[in-house]
């Protein structure tokens, strides 16, 4: 307010108010002068990456204007907001999704031909913005942008990490990581240094009484790191709602930069120390459904989740409200485990500092923060042990304790007999060191749990929180399943399939109404739109194709079954049951005679993925995969009939090239291992079809496109436990395919059997805790349905208009809409003209 130019002023400012471009003319004098003055280039001088930084920065000028139109909008309005904490934002490139949204792609196209450029050639200059593992940081991308979409006022926090996920480089079919330095040139992101936060570490508690004898506790000593705002603007589409991610980067503190030893000559232990507190945000843990328990990580959550606490705080405190409409005014939602310190912190700032009671504070709280449990594996549940939280965050341990002692009193009121219960549900495990759990943390101090597809949400319920579900009842558990953008993994990803499809419903609305999808089955049968379809598929299996020989040098032929699974590499997501079947497929193919072959299935095996850095079984996997596709490529019995490729670097842009081009795509988790996954949904809204287990929201999208439309195989959850209790019994003996399959790997054909042993050695000898051998046969079974399947095109094409008409359910529009209804209890307020 203070910084507000008063009335009489303000008519200059109106007058000369920034209103950004409107049509091609106006972008071409906009993306020239940014070109000529901003990057100080001229058409002399003007590269590919040139035309792209001129270009990101008009489009970057507009965003401005609806980002602080929204942003006023919003404060002046006063409502309910949404705070999405995540540790990750996947969010990929940002200039095509800032065309399409603003409704400026074709005055650009058009403009930078004028300027003799190709839109698709600018478009990929871009460099990812790579924030995130997988799954868990893209579904954080799609939420922020359905978010917007939908006009809610959401911010999403979380960290401004200098290096994203590692570039990985195939060598010698070994991973190698490379950092990402992603920061060169980022004009999508706002530092705020007027916008920091005093983050404190370590130091000790003090404990007094005030003059009324009320007992207080004050966090003192320790060191000081700042936080400083980096702001990133999120248009909707077709809105002009432009929401806040707030990203924090850290920085010595001000105070703490020690001048006296600056001065005294100790300059380089100074400049250490600034290094260090830099170190916070400096990299993200490149583990996906892992956690390791490291100090750094920790630091990572506590500096994020306090420095958003206190921005959300501040923000709040403006509005001059009582504490007791905090919760009218804030919902938090944390992207799994990952903030759960902000529970903490936030019943910190309203007891010590704000001066609330304990069980005030605790009812603002709980009615503030909702969680969401993405992965039920062991290695993936949070836990931070006790000593590394006193040391680091000793005020913060004592308000666990005290949560964790209030929440046992109530639960031996309730369950008096049940002392086996309190030590089970207790939020320490009664380890040697004491461990904090942290997803039980989570649920004591959120309203509302959700898990992230229908089956994963019955089964958080019947397993890891099933004591959990008898203490606070059903009702606090729900399951949102998981729905991806359909405007990049739809009209981005797949241009000219969107264009049809517009065609036939006569409009575009279906990219914000994904359920107008289903008008597509009134043209199951138009014969000019099935061709158009299959010429558009075939298209971008020519670009992908073209891409596989310029990165790898190894011809595939477009024409043949294009088989993807693309999405990090881990054990339970069987990357190696597919390339099992890959082996299976071609000793098949050695065995036949050369007439046999004649009329077998031809196929494109496409792998892609990152492993965790000291995932040793994922990357040796990896090295399998390789190794396999050399042996395969360069045989000469095999030819066009089977071509194995590992795609390097899979990320957000490279999905959106890959998924276009899958004739199917795979999602073949051991059953009840895989929460949800949302690749299976980017494949079918490609016109893909699916090979997948019954897992995660594969069962959905099953119910919604019809069984038949989908190749579903192998066993089920409920059945998973009996069969690893089988394995550890009796005597669990390979035979059959999958024993040929292993032969060949021992016999040395695909390089020195002792690399593969490990592979192979868990499934035959250490109880196949994957389930792999138990899924063979069937697997196998159902590639040869799919394989049938192909060689009728018509049918095949059927399946994939029906599948994708039937869709609608799975965009995250649906997912934000049921969030906002049943979790957060917050309205839309949508810009004055879209009232
Ligand atoms: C856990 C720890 C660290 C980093 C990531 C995770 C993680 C990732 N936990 N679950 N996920 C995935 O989340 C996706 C979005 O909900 C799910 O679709 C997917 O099944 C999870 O594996």
């Amino acid at each position: 307010v203070e910084a507000s130019i008063p009335e009489n002023q303000r008519e200059a400012w109106r007058k000369h108010s920034a209103h950004g471009f409107e049509n091609k003319d106006e972008f071409e004098k906009e993306a020239v002068r940014h070109i000529e003055t901003t990057l100080a280039r001229s058409l002399f001088n003007c590269d590919e990456l040139a035309a792209y930084s001129g270009t990101a920065l008009a489009f970057r000028d507009r965003l401005v204007i609806d980002w602080n139109r929204t942003q006023q909008r919003q404060t002046f309005a006063d409502q309910k907001r949404v705070y999405y904490l995540s540790l990750e934002f996947l969010m990929g490139r940002t200039l095509d999704n800032a065309m399409l949204n603003v409704g400026l792609k074709d005055a650009a196209k058009d403009g930078l031909t004028d300027l003799g450029f190709r839109i698709e050639d600018i478009i990929s200059q871009e460099h990812d913005a790579a924030l995130g593992n997988g799954g868990l940081g893209r579904l954080a991308a799609c939420f922020l942008d359905s978010m917007a979409t939908l006009n809610y006022p959401a911010w999403g926090y979380g960290l401004r990490y200098r290096y994203g996920i590692f570039k990985q480089e195939i060598m010698d079919g070994y991973q190698v990581e490379i950092p990402d330095y992603w920061l060169d040139f980022n004009p999508w992101e706002f530092p705020r240094h007027d916008i920091t936060v005093d983050i404190q570490f370590y130091g000790y508690v003090r404990k007094y009484q005030d003059d009324d004898g009320k007992s207080h506790a004050v966090w003192e000593g320790g060191e000081i790191v700042d936080a400083v705002a980096y702001d990133v603007p999120i248009p909707g589409y077709k809105t002009g709602t432009t929401n806040n991610l707030r990203l924090w980067s850290s920085k010595a503190s001000r105070g703490e930069f020690d001048f006296q030893k600056f001065n005294s000559g100790e300059y380089e232990s100074s400049v250490a120390d600034q290094q260090r507190a830099e170190t916070i945000s400096a990299v993200l843990y490149p583990n996906d459904n892992l956690e390791r328990g490291k100090e750094l990580r920790l630091k990572q959550q506590s500096f994020w989740c306090s420095a958003s606490i206190y921005d959300i705080v501040r923000r709040f405190k403006k509005s001059k409200r009582s504490w007791s409409e905090f919760t009218d005014q804030v919902a938090i939602q944390l992207n799994d485990t990952h903030p759960t310190l902000a529970i903490v912190e936030l019943q910190r700032v309203l007891v010590d500092i704000e001066g609330l009671d304990w069980e005030d504070a605790w009812k603002i709280v709980t009615g503030t923060f909702s969680y969401t449990n993405h992965t039920v594996l062991p290695e993936a549940l949070e836990k931070w042990s006790v000593p590394l939280i006193q040391n680091l965050l000793p005020r913060h341990l004592q308000i666990i304790y005290e949560i964790n002692l209030q929440f046992l009193q109530m639960v031996e009121r309730r369950f008096p007999q049940d002392r086996e219960m309190l030590r089970r549900v207790s939020i320490i495990e009664e380890s040697q060191p004491k461990m904090v759990r942290m997803a039980y943390l989570a649920i004591v101090g959120s309203h509302k749990v959700n898990g992230v597809a229908e089956l994963h949400s019955d089964l958080i319920k019947t397993t890891i929180f099933k004591d959990f579900v008898t203490i606070y009842g059903p009702d606090k558990f729900t399951n949102v399943t998981n729905g991806v953008t359909p405007r990049r993994w739809l009209n981005q990803a797949n241009p000219r399939l969107s264009e049809i499809i517009k065609a036939k419903l006569g409009g575009d609305e279906f990219l914000s109404d994904l359920n107008l999808l289903n008008q597509l089955e009134n043209f199951v049968d138009d014969k000019a739109f099935r061709k158009e379809w299959a010429e558009i598929k075939y298209a971008n299996k020519v670009r992908l194709a073209q891409f596989i020989m310029a990165q790898t040098g190894v011809s595939v032929n477009p024409k043949v079954m294009f088989d993807i699974q693309v999405k990090r590499i881990h054990e339970y997501k069987r990357q190696q049951l597919n390339i099992f079947g890959v082996i299976h497929r071609y000793l098949t193919i050695k065995n036949m005679t050369p007439e046999e072959r004649k009329t077998y299935y031809p196929k494109v095996s496409i792998f892609g993925g990152k492993s965790a850095p000291g995932y040793w079984m994922a990357k040796n996997i990896i090295h399998l995969v390789n190794s396999v596709a050399q042996v395969v490529n360069n045989d000469k019995d095999v030819g066009n009939l089977l071509k194995v490729v590992f795609i390097e670097d899979y990320n957000v842009s490279k999905a959106e090239m890959l998924f276009p081009a899958a004739d199917i795509s795979q999602h073949i988790s051991c059953a009840g291992m895989e929460a949800s996954g949302t690749s299976q949904i980017k494949g079918v809204l490609n016109a893909g079809l699916l090979i997948g287990t019954c897992d995660g929201a594969n069962i959905e999208v099953a119910r919604e496109i019809g069984e038949d439309n989908i190749f579903l195989f192998g066993t089920l959850a409920e059945d998973v436990e009996d069969l690893r209790h089988a394995h550890s019994y009796s005597q669990h003996s390979i035979d059959g395919d999958l024993l040929k399959v292993f032969d060949a790997i021992n016999s040395g054909i695909f390089g020195d059997r002792n690399s593969f042993s490990a592979i192979v050695s868990a499934v035959a000898d250490h109880g196949d805790y994957y389930l792999v051998s138990d899924d063979f046969n069937s697997y196998i079974k159902t590639q040869a349905l799919i394989d049938e399947a192909y060689k009728n095109q018509e049918d095949w094409i059927t399946k994939c208009i029906t599948s994708v008409a039937r869709m609608g359910f799975f965009t995250s529009d649906r997912c934000i809409q049921e969030y906002a209804e049943s979790i957060w209890n917050i309205e839309p307020l949508p810009p004055a003209s879209k009232a």
